[in-house]
């Protein structure tokens, strides 16, 4: 996992962005680096991505369903454009998360996050839907996908899709067909799906959340910050 560091410092535990709506949903926009992210820029709590680069799904707090691999650079493989140091076109030095087309055959993508771990659940995620190969109907190196998030009764926030995706017709890496789907809801996101209607051989990349929690070094932080104001304004009242 690489931590996304301009956001570690962000920690503001006001949910004003949020109080406009309960619930939104979020693309599908073209997504060539985090740059491209709805989220990693938002000005309070603490944004996590995982690109997938170190080969794990290691995420705090977070899972995939059973049989999800992580593709290692290759001709075939389509990360996200940044990931391997260019924003080129292509993505076949990064690493991607695979259907695993010969072996678990995966239609969907399903993205658990642990409220225990976490210390709450993320009130935005998003996920980047990155390439299609060989499908069951249709025409290869394209089909439907659609994206769903749900809260932690397990009731749907909403739908993306299904919207037709694999503009390029290749396998080859290439990343201007590259989608971001997204969801935020103010009571928090248990589950994050991505599917394909007519494919067990596609990729995704680029999980990502924010919460509003800080972690337990960030509140010592604050703690600090608030304490050593304290100590400054009594001194300065001597
Ligand atoms: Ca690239
Ligand atoms: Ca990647
Ligand atoms: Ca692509």
């Amino acid at each position: 996992m690489k931590r996304f560091l301009g956001s570690v410092t962000l920690i503001a535990l006001s949910g004003w962005m949020l109080s406009s709506a309960h619930a939104a949903t979020f693309g599908p926009t073209p997504y060539l680096s985090v740059n491209d992210s709805p989220f990693a820029s938002l000005p309070f709590g603490i944004f996590r991505l995982e690109n997938f680069e170190d080969g794990l799904l290691n995420l705090p707090g977070t899972s995939v369903n059973a049989g999800a691999i992580v593709a290692n650079p290759s001709g075939a493989t389509d990360s996200v454009d940044s990931d391997d140091g260019a924003i080129d076109g292509f993505g076949q030095g990064g690493h991607s998360l695979y259907s695993n087309n010969s072996g678990a055959a995966l239609a969907n993508f399903t993205f658990t996050f642990d409220a225990g771990v976490l210390g709450g659940l993320p009130v935005y995620a998003g996920i980047v839907w990155t390439d299609v190969g060989f499908v069951t109907s249709g025409n290869n190196f394209a089909g439907p996908v659609t994206a769903e998030a749900f809260d932690s009764a397990n009731l749907l926030i909403g739908t993306i899709g299904p919207i037709l995706l694999g503009g390029d017709g290749t396998v080859n890496g290439s990343t201007a067909e590259d989608r971001f789907f997204g969801f935020s809801n103010v009571s928090g996101i248990s589950r994050l799906v991505i599917s394909m209607s007519n494919s067990t051989d596609w990729e995704v990349d680029h999980l990502q959340y924010l919460i509003l929690v800080p972690e337990p070094a960030s509140v010592t932080l604050m703690v600090g910050m608030v304490f050593g104001a304290v100590v400054w304004r009594r001194r300065r009242a001597r």
